[in-house]
């Protein structure tokens, strides 16, 4: 916003009024008295992008010029959310356009509603990027995603019966206004056909032909980091058939032969696979991921080529490419096709550069989620890349067992190609010089247990980094009431970049009696909002003086939505028999959408919601229980939960939850944790103290010793407990309605013996959960526990795990 008087750039509020004014009226083509809100959202949307696209143009120069090492994140999953008010907070224009807008009588918060959520992301992994693109540029470090523009996000939930359904995510419906499509930019990605073999100068030629190209279309978002001068950029790729029509086919008069080409090309960017667990080697995400693989590291190359005369011989030192899960694993063998077949390296020196490139991080030890393509499947649709994996293979196994000539099975088991498949978790360790867990608990179980054997052969490959969350979305933004306090009470230097330990300086007022007051006012305000929105939306009234108990993220079994809601049973059966009961009031919160293909964690929706309708319907509970599904919990949603939240439901089979990062935001937010001792929650309960967080269940060693020695018989646990005696009656007895059965969910705990050890942990779940309630009945105590939580989450910002990244896999300085 340039004030024409003074020919300064200055964002005063008198040139930032004039601007928004004129930029509705450009966009509507009505005078300002005329506006809708969409077409104030659309204004000021322009604006934010024309101060930043301008700061985008200068940073992009600089970085052209390669004098900095520049991070990649290669990704399949980038959840970003809504954009518009992230972008005013890290511009510094928060103040004044919430002052302006005010005295225009615009409504900001429905403004910001106007922003489709961009839901190019299942959960965790996705958002952790996000997260990442926020730290980075905050800190000032250059660093880029690269990703997928799926014209389909995840799915919007609904819930009609009980029941989740699906409803496509159309979001790009009304234009996106925070990217720049690039099409001088666009690259051909080639699949299928032949590798011929050509000796030219007495070197091996690998020419592909006979393949069906794809043309990819960058998109770039820019990533404004806070209150600095730094834009990043996100860069989406869109497929395209190469020639909108085929010309010769369409001559021929195949016309549907050619719009059937048109729609394979553009079938690759078209959805983002909504599943975030059990891998299905389906041929269209193989096409996926070697989509944006193929086009980001073609730009990436070309760019480096273009500012070092031509050579990539320093291209270690100035690129990290780094792999966010095996779904970007072909980078490995499609920088080493650049390298060898179209740079001239040979092999030795091609791979050592690859190694130093690349590096690997992994986000889960469940065994269904490990990717193994079909061997055959890789090798047509990707012929010579195909071959470059079977190079690297042979070598792999050749140095094994030159090494290690004793151990030639172990040196079999830690194969890229073997039964049949390629093993992309092996492939990418083997291709990169560190491979970390996101947790400390999980990066030790990669090194004792998923990557032993690796471990033993690249000790000094493996480390660990802890994710964290951006505090900047989910506490400055989700939390304003929070921020002032915390301003008012300890000043505002834990706001700046890399600087959120310093909310230790909390501390002391932990024990400060009007302190505690301020913040028990806050929740109790941010309960409301969210009682509000509840209402609004579901029709459903909370009682915002109840504990907000609340459990939002993907429904998997793991997880163990199904332990709370059986938890929830019992209180209900517990208040049937004694209406009168003296418990302290609780409301349980839980939203989450489930992969559409995983019929087990629909049947716990579903059980969530019937319970849901029998309890807050009957007289007898009063305002002592409610439960609450929330449906389509998206960024936008969590960003109205957490802070709203008292108790943090972290709640996995221990050794199951790489990290969480919902567990972090709770925290932030003052919420206290009720957990089991996985992912990153050991390291939560170790910055607070075990007297600040809620701890039970089985140790991941209890866990892994049940599951190699056996000795766990649910039927037992069963058997012996009179309440899940009545409760597991309860799911099959028609008590919940007489369409209502869940053998589904009997089954797995009885039949099936509770692989999720659910029973096991029932009793010592319920304890907690008394305790929780006791401890809420002072709510000095339970003030300064918040405090507390507050004061020791800045190592939990995700400023932080860049910083580690930065020192321990990048060393970009
Ligand atoms: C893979 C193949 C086919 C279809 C889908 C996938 C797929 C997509 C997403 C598999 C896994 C996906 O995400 C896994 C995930 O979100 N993991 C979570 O990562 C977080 C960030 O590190 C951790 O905090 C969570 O503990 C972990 O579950």
């Amino acid at each position: 916003i340039t004030d024409k008087n003074t020919k300064h750039k200055v964002k005063t509020k008198e040139a930032f009024r004039k601007a928004f004014i004129k930029k509705v009226e450009e966009v509507s083509g009505e005078d300002f008295s005329e506006s809708t809100t969409r077409h104030q959202y659309e204004a000021l949307a322009e604006l934010v992008m024309e101060e930043i696209t301008a700061e985008w143009a200068v940073n992009n120069s600089r970085l052209h010029k390669m004098e900095e090492k520049q991070i990649y994140f290669f990704s399949i999953e980038f959840l970003i959310g809504r954009l518009l008010k992230a972008y005013v907070n890290n511009l510094g224009w928060d103040t004044m356009v919430e002052e302006t807008l005010d005295e225009l009588g615009v409504d900001y918060e429905a403004i910001q509603a106007e922003e489709h959520d961009p839901a190019l992301g299942n959960g965790g992994l996705g958002r952790l990027m996000a997260c990442f693109l926020d730290s980075t540029a905050a800190l000032g470090f250059p660093g880029h995603g690269n990703g997928i523009r799926y014209k389909y996000g995840l799915f919007e939930q609904k819930i009609i019966n009980d029941e989740q359904v699906e409803v496509a995510d159309i979001w790009l419906k009304n234009g996106y206004p925070f990217e720049i499509v690039k099409p001088d930019k666009a690259v051909v990605v080639k699949y299928n056909g032949d590798v011929r073999v050509e000796e030219v100068n007495g070197k091996m030629q690998f020419i592909h032909e006979n393949y069906d190209p794809v043309l990819a279309v960058p998109y770039d978002i820019p990533v404004k980091g806070y209150r600095n001068n730094t834009v990043n950029s996100l860069r989406l790729w869109s497929a395209k058939p190469v020639e909108d029509f085929d010309l010769s086919t369409f001559n021929q008069g195949h016309f549907l032969k050619a719009m059937q080409r048109k729609s394979e090309a553009e079938s690759i960017s078209q959805i983002l696979y909504p599943s975030d667990h059990g891998f299905e080697g389906k041929l269209l995400r193989l096409k996926q991921e070697y989509f944006f693989v193929c086009a980001g590291l073609k730009r990436i190359v070309r760019r480096y080529k273009k500012h070092n005369h031509g050579s990539m011989d320093g291209f270690p030192d100035k690129i990290c490419i780094h792999i966010n899960d095996t779904h970007p694993a072909l980078c490995v063998p499609e920088l080493m096709r650049i390298l060898v077949d179209e740079e001239g390296y040979d092999w030795d020196v091609a791979w050592d550069m690859t190694i130093k490139s690349i590096s690997f991080t992994n986000h889960t030890v469940l065994p269904e989620a490990l990717e193994k393509w079909p061997i055959d499947m890789v090798q047509k649709l990707l012929p010579r890349v195909y071959q470059i994996i079977e190079e690297i293979n042979r070598r792999f196994i050749n140095d094994m067992n030159w090494f290690y000539p004793d151990q030639v099975d172990r040196n079999y088991s830690m194969a890229i190609l073997k039964d049949g498949q390629v093993h992309m978790a092996h492939l990418a360790i083997i291709g990169s010089h560190s491979v970390n867990g996101v947790a400390e608990l999980h990066s030790k179980i990669l090194r004792e247990e998923t990557f032993k054997d690796f471990y033993a052969v690249f000790p000094d490959r493996f480390t660990s980094v802890t994710n964290g969350v951006t505090q900047r979305r989910f506490m400055m933004g989700s939390n304003p009431g929070l921020k002032t306090l915390l301003d008012d009470t300890i000043g505002t230097d834990w706001k700046k970049p890399g600087n959120m330990c310093s909310l230790e300086a909390l501390l002391p007022y932990a024990q400060d009696a009007a302190f505690c007051q301020k913040l028990g006012d806050i929740k109790h305000a941010n309960k409301e909002r969210l009682a509000k929105y509840i209402k609004e939306t579901q029709g459903i009234v909370l009682n915002p003086d109840s504990i907000f108990d609340v459990q939002v993220k993907r429904i998997h079994e793991y997880k163990r939505q199904l332990l709370n809601i059986l938890h929830v049973i019992l209180t209900y059966n517990q208040l049937r028999s004694n209406p009168n009961a003296d418990i302290v009031p609780k409301t349980y919160i839980f939203a989450g959408k489930a992969a559409p293909s995983y019929v087990y964690a629909k049947e716990v929706i579903r059980l969530i919601n019937v319970v849901a309708d029998r309890v807050n319907n009957d007289p007898l509970v009063k305002d002592k229980l409610k439960v609450v599904f929330v449906p389509n919990f998206n960024v936008s949603v969590a960003e109205l939960i957490y802070p709203a939240a008292e108790i943090s439901e972290q709640i996995s089979t221990a050794g199951k939850e790489a990290s969480g990062t919902g567990n972090m935001k709770f925290m932030m937010n003052g919420a206290l944790t009720l957990g089991t001792m996985d992912g990153a929650n050991v390291e939560i309960a170790e910055a607070v103290g075990m007297d600040n967080v809620f701890t039970f269940g089985l140790s991941d060693t209890e866990v892994y010793n049940y599951n190699t020695h056996g000795g766990y018989r649910s039927l037992e646990v069963y058997e012996s407990d009179s309440r899940l005696q009545e409760i597991l009656g309860q799911l099959i007895s028609g008590f919940f309605g007489e369409s209502a059965g869940f053998q589904m969910i009997y089954d797995s705990l009885l039949l099936h013996n509770d692989t999720y050890f659910v029973l096991k942990d029932f009793a010592p779940y319920v304890d907690i959960q008394d305790i929780v309630s006791n401890v809420y009945r002072d709510q000095k105590q339970w003030q300064k526990m918040s405090a507390i939580n507050i004061a020791h989450s800045g190592i939990f910002s995700s400023d932080r795990s860049i910083e580690d990244y930065e020192k321990r896999v990048w060393k970009v300085k």
